[in-house]
């Protein structure tokens, strides 16, 4: 039985005609479903002759390209867990990740190959293989010796599909673990709710490792059998030139806000297009209005995190099974998708009135099993009767739009990124002349959000904040940088001597706008 498995579900929904073109490049290459179906069970094979113990967690760290999913893919079928990483981590996090995780097997680019191999042989990984963005690279070339035909590994809903990494609000990144079961579901859920269609076409803009870029968007189009325009990189023109071949669109807020800087976004050039879809992070009123003058299109927005997949959305259009639900609201991220149950709970534990302002807590079964080998962690975050604390603020209103209005985690999300204040401000106090640091989000035009550090020296010492932004840079992933730092005497505090941030915010909310 292998009908758990969710890349079994996925190939059942491969069209008919095999030959047809499931991936296109923005460089003129096109992958057949056929080429998919080949390449992945030469990976599968290859990942399945190194008979790997079951669970084992394959670590990828890549530049995006149609091998890079066809190993995702592969993974899945070959029964084994997929570990994406940003491209963007540097040594010190990917050495956390590895060391975390321990996985049997480590793709980088060929680029990477001395320092990253270095970490994984050290954690004890016995395989480290190479895959550039250009078909080449060790993992091909193993791959291509491995039979082109695979029967895909029987997996229960329950069993372990992904660990995605995300950052802590204090100390380091947790490993959310996703089963196959909770992906499937909201795989087949979104398919419904947004009314995939034959004929459709995506185009892919996003990385391919964090949730929205790798499940939402892939899974989205594979089960629906649908091709993919697949772009290595965000290009807003490049996006704009091709929905004419189109008709889905997926992006994070700053996607939206750069197409609207380009001239050549008008009516006439999403005529093809059937659905803009935005997440990940606030969407602007501004933006979602803009968008509707510019296109006549209302971009619909949902809500999820890398611990659930998606948890809301606006609708698609009205729908007879779902009473209420007709338009997409701008400033709303929707209803609770079917399946999910949501909730808004008060400090009390209560559940607050239609409209009243409290913590979401949510229930389905697109919900995650818990923090990779963090049994207390994942404890603290579910209440006793297995509702899952979101650490969103929001509310919901009488006709039962979800509203997200802030969060109780300090977290900055940075175009669709999530930077923890808490880790950037450990870097910087490990720093010579550092004695203190709190690092806060404020407002920014591209970016939605963005760091903004603000240090104090320790007495009789300098610090300048060219050094403190370089020296982070040297360390972490470049979109964790704070876009600016300042040096103060003093950080606002309250009696009981905790930095209050909201001052800070306050303080330099207006640095970057327009
Ligand atoms: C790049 N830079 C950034 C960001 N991206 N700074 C802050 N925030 C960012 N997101 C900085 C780099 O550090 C660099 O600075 C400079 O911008 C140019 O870098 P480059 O890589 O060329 O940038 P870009 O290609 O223009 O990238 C911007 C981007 C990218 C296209 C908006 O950030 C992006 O693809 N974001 C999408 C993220 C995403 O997929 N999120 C989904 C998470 P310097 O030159 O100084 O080094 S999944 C999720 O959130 C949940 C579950 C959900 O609901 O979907
Ligand atoms: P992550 O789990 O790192 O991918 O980030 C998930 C977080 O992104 C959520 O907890 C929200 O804070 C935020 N988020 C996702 N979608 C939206 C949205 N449409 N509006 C506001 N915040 C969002």
């Amino acid at each position: 039985m292998t009908h758990n498995n969710l890349f079994a579900a996925l190939r059942a929904a491969f069209p008919a005609d095999l030959t047809a073109t499931a991936v296109e490049t923005d460089e003129g290459l096109r992958y057949s479903w056929q080429d998919l179906d080949r390449a992945t069970a030469m990976m599968a094979n290859l990942l399945q002759w190194l008979d790997l113990p079951q669970g084992s967690r394959v670590a990828v760290q890549v530049e995006k390209s149609v091998e890079a999913l066809m190993l995702y893919l592969a993974t899945l079928r070959a029964g084994h867990v997929f570990l994406p990483l940003n491209t963007a981590y540097q040594s010190a996090e990917i050495e956390y990740f590895i060391g975390n995780a321990e996985p049997a097997v480590v793709v980088c680019s060929g680029a990477h190959f001395g320092w990253v191999s270095k970490i994984a042989f050290k954690a004890g990984t016995q395989h480290v293989f190479t895959l550039n963005d250009d078909r080449t690279g060790s993992l091909l070339e193993r791959a291509a010796h491995h039979s082109d035909q695979h029967q895909t590994v029987a997996r229960q809903a329950d069993d372990l599909a992904a660990i995605l990494y995300t950052s802590g609000t204090t100390g380091r990144s947790k490993g959310a673990m996703l089963t196959h079961g909770n992906m499937l579901s909201n795989a087949i859920t979104l398919k419904d709710y947004w009314g995939w269609k034959k004929g459709d076409v995506l185009i892919h803009a996003l990385p391919i490792f964090h949730v929205h870029g790798l499940f939402v968007a892939i899974h989205g189009a594979l089960i629906n059998g649908s091709k993919m325009i697949w772009m290595a990189k965000f290009d807003p023109k490049r996006v704009i030139a091709r929905m004419k071949d189109a008709t889905v669109f997926m992006g994070v807020p700053t996607l939206y806000v750069r197409m609207l800087a380009e001239p050549s976004l008008d009516k006439a050039a999403v005529k093809n297009m059937r659905l803009f879809i935005a997440g990940s992070a606030p969407l602007l009123i501004e933006t979602f209005t803009e968008w509707q003058e510019r296109t006549g299109h209302t971009i619909l927005e949902r809500y999820g995190m890398s611990e659930t997949a998606m948890l809301t959305s606006n609708p698609y259009a009205a729908d007879k099974r779902y009473a209420n639900q007709t338009e997409r609201r701008g400033g709303t991220v929707g209803f609770p998708l079917p399946g999910v149950r949501l909730r808004v709970r008060g400090d009390d534990g209560q559940d607050m009135p239609v409209g009243e302002i409290g913590g979401i807590q949510v229930q389905g079964p697109n919900v995650f099993k818990g923090y990779w080998r963090m049994p207390e962690k994942t404890a603290e975050e579910f209440t006793a009767d297995g509702y899952f604390k979101t650490g969103d603020v929001g509310k919901v209103d009488e006709r039962g739009y979800v509203t997200i209005v802030g969060r109780s985690k300090d977290l900055i999300i940075s175009g669709g990124y999530n930077v923890y204040p808490a880790e950037i401000e450990g870097y910087i106090n490990e720093m010579k002349a550092v004695a203190e640091s709190a690092v806060v989000g404020v407002t920014h035009p591209d970016f939605g959000e963005v760091g903004v550090a603000v240090v104090i020296a320790k007495p009789g010492a300098v610090v300048q904040p060219e050094n403190v932004l370089a020296e982070l840079k040297a360390k972490l992933a470049n979109f964790k940088i704070p876009k600016r730092c300042f040096v103060v005497a003093e950080l606002p505090r309250n009696t009981m001597g905790k930095v209050q941030k909201n001052l800070l915010r306050e303080h330099y909310k207006a640095l970057f706008s327009a």
